[in-house]
């Protein structure tokens, strides 16, 4: 249950670093956009300044990020029921984003599996915002006392922190200030793994492109890709309990889940039985039918991308009103004068 002191406000966010993947979008954007009619109010961004924190070609970056944007409205994210910003046009998500590095602690940091599988053996080269950013992500969050977010699986450890630093700075600061923000993980297909590698997620920045599925993919592509994923030679289960130690087939089924809007033990009540020979078209016809909507919107959006940019000036101005006196008033906490 949330505390009832805090207005019901949801927050969360996608890096520009890269295209927007179909991990993405059963993982997060789906789940954006059921609960901007539920009661909340939503902030969606664009965390540029979390991409940034790998090396992003300033085009590419600038680019990605309008194609975000795109890929949230063309899935049904409206400007007119959520917040649509990007992040660094929100200067209060960096500023209270330091006051969290002195919050949070160098072992908490340390902790972070995403931080060890991205910076591998090459820590003592990889940037320092790559080790803080989830000091940044607890600020994007809190700085609008955000009571919900809707991440994938991958991010529930960087949602404990959040609680954490939220926690800590109530308890320096003898306040009851920044809520306890509860993660919504929810959904069959939560984490998406690649296509060609069961054991590790879909990623925007996995070097093979055929890992992944991406929104921009056309028809060919995606029926490709999917005729070419990873699976083994074994007829699909009609049992959940028969997916046990078959990632591969695990995850086909849990993206059918996903994009059909049923359960996985729904299913395989439909498809126990089938070869992948059978099921992997389907689940390619499918994925054609709910994602080509989405591209050619997409596409149609990005022709201009002045109204883009507009619609994420006004977002920005609006997420302002939000997280102004919000900073305004930890400052007054931490003691800043001003
Ligand atoms: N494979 C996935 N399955 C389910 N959910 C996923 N998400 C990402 N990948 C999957 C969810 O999407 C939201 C935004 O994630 P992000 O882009 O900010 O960061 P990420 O998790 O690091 O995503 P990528 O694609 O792996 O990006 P790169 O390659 O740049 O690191 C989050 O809610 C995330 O859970």
């Amino acid at each position: 249950m949330s505390d009832p002191k805090f207005t019901p406000r949801v927050f969360s966010g996608i890096q520009p670093s890269g295209g927007l993947t179909l991990g993405n979008y059963l993982g997060a954007i789906k789940r954006f956009v059921t609960m901007q009619d539920e009661a909340f109010e939503t902030v969606y961004c664009m965390v540029d300044m979390h991409a940034m924190t790998v090396w992003q070609d300033p085009k590419d970056l600038a680019h990605n990020t309008r194609e975000l944007a795109a890929g949230f409205i063309a899935s049904g994210v409206s400007p007119e029921k959520s917040i649509l910003i990007n992040q660094s046009q929100v200067p209060e998500h960096a500023q209270l984003g330091w006051i969290f590095n002195c919050v949070a602690r160098m072992g908490w940091m340390g902790r972070m599996t995403q931080f060890k599988d991205k910076a591998g053996k090459n820590t003592e080269n990889v940037s320092l915002g790559l080790f803080a950013y989830p000091a940044l992500m607890a600020a994007d969050i809190l700085v609008y006392h955000a009571t919900h977010v809707p991440v994938g699986e991958d991010q529930k450890q960087h949602l404990e922190l959040t609680r954490d630093i939220a926690a800590k700075f109530n308890h320096d600061y003898g306040v009851d200030f920044f809520p306890m923000t509860e993660p919504v993980i929810e959904g069959a297909a939560t984490r998406v793994m690649s296509l060609r590698d069961g054991s590790k997620k879909m990623s925007k920045s996995d070097p093979s492109d055929a890992s992944r599925i991406n929104m921009t993919d056309d028809a060919d592509a995606i029926a490709k890709k999917i005729r070419k994923a990873k699976t083994d030679p074994d007829a699909l289960p009609s049992e959940v309990d028969g997916l046990k130690d078959r990632p591969e087939a695990r995850n086909l089924v849990n993206i059918y889940a996903g994009l059909n809007e049923q359960s996985v033990e729904e299913v395989l009540r439909d498809v126990g039985g089938q070869q992948f020979g059978t099921f992997k078209p389907a689940l390619a016809e499918l994925a054609v039918a709910k994602l080509s909507p989405i591209s050619t919107e997409m596409a149609r959006l990005m022709a201009d991308p002045a109204e883009i940019d507009r619609i994420l000036a006004r977002g920005a101005g609006q997420a302002r009103e939000i997280a102004t006196p919000i900073l305004k008033k930890t400052y007054e906490i931490v003691g800043m004068v001003g």
